[in-house]
């Protein structure tokens, strides 16, 4: 069911998205390599939609590219698709229909086809996740996103969710796990991940050969594709996994605000304030101070560094959560285990003595002429 749907970004503040079975993204399908899949799409949007399988083998007529493959799915209408799962693999759907709005507004899904029987390339694992990353310009105090934004976003999500909106993804140590992540917003974003190796074992393209496997911690994943990786949960941990675009682990901010790092600017805060009581002023110190600071802010919005970890503010939003890595996880149990208790002596700790001064580079003093300017009047082009 293609049709209106409210998400909750994160805890205080909801969207008016679209998506499918009251969802954005839509409900992950699963099927079996082989399986004959039948799918009902109704449209109860207010304008025509298609629906596109990215990355599946299917006849021409199925592909869901409105105008090109099919007509499109009037308003109130159901169309049936229906296709053999010929390739085992991780893929996506979406609109092909007016794409720019309805991919901004939350359409999309996810499909997985497990392999019939033991696949050469395709691993065991325990734990096995899978989201895309989407990404919403909304306006601080509404709650539709803005449909012709190209690149200024200010929600970068995951399942149309935000930090620290996205729950933790909770292992046992030993655990061999599968992260699948598809790219469905307009420019990529490299998913780094703390404390362990992994291999990109796949792409929307297939399951990859032994050979083009090579170990990372970040993999980048352009617009329109998608990566599986895999590792070893063998490290205890709490353990950051994110976007590593800075800009993609914030909350809504404003671009235009200027930096004052440096800038000593106290007697001039408390001399505006007795005219504009609110006024702040953020940054002189750096951006920290936001995580911390509890600012008037509209509703229906998020702080733009938030989320708090056990040692104070995480000073983190968007495309962010953390992977936590537990012995004492139970077999079948995949609950949140909490924060995790470092063993003593293994975390980083404050030096109470005097230390020397370390060897700095040091920069060439600048010249100390004044550099000479000479100002010609411009002559008219007709006096050459
Ligand atoms: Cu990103």
């Amino acid at each position: 069911m293609a049709e209106p749907v409210v998400r909750e970004i994160a805890p205080g503040m909801r969207a008016t998205l679209w998506g499918y079975n009251g969802q954005s993204p839509g409900p992950t399908i699963e099927v079996v390599e082989g399986d004959r899949v039948r799918i009902f799409v109704t449209n109860k949007l207010p304008e025509h939609t298609t629906i596109h399988w990215h990355g599946q083998r299917l006849p021409n007529g199925m592909d869901g590219v409105g105008g090109l493959t099919q007509p499109q799915i009037p308003v109130g209408k159901t169309f049936v698709y229906e296709f053999v799962a010929r390739r085992p693999g991780t893929f996506m759907y979406h609109p092909h229909a007016d794409e720019m709005t309805q991919m901004a507004m939350g359409m999309m899904g996810f499909w997985v086809t497990h392999p019939k029987g033991q696949h050469p390339l395709i691993s065991e694992v325990q734990r096995d996740f899978c989201f895309l990353l989407n990404a919403f310009d909304i306006e601080p105090g509404s709650s539709t996103p803005k449909v012709n934004t190209m690149l200024d976003f200010n929600l970068w999500t995951w399942n149309s969710r935000a930090f620290p909106g996205i729950d933790s993804l909770n292992v046992r140590l030993g655990d061999k796990v599968r992260i699948r992540v598809g790219n469905l917003t307009m420019t990529n974003h490299p998913i780094h991940l703390h404390g362990h190796e992994f291999s990109v074992t796949g792409s929307d393209g297939g399951p990859w050969p032994l050979a083009a496997r090579v170990p990372e911690v970040t993999t980048d994943i352009g617009v329109g594709q998608m990566r599986q990786v895999e590792f070893v949960a063998d490290e205890e941990g709490d353990w950051a996994f994110h976007c590593h675009k800075s800009h993609h682990t914030m909350n809504p901010m404003g671009h235009a605000v200027p930096t004052m790092i440096g800038v000593d600017h106290r007697g001039l805060v408390q001399k505006i304030q007795k005219l504009v009581p609110d006024y702040m002023v953020m940054g002189e110190r750096g951006m920290a101070d936001m995580g911390e600071m509890e600012m008037p802010i509209p509703d229906n919005t998020l702080p733009m560094m938030t989320g708090a970890g056990p040692y104070g503010p995480l000073e983190m939003g968007g495309m962010f959560t953390t992977v936590k890595v537990r012995k004492t996880q139970k077999p079948g149990d995949y609950r949140d285990p909490g924060w995790f208790k470092q063993p003593a002596g293994t975390r980083a700790y404050e030096w109470g003595a005097t230390l020397p001064e370390p060897k700095r580079q040091t920069t060439p003093a600048a010249s100390t002429a004044p550099a000479e300017f000479k100002a010609v009047k411009p002559h008219s082009h007709s006096e050459h």
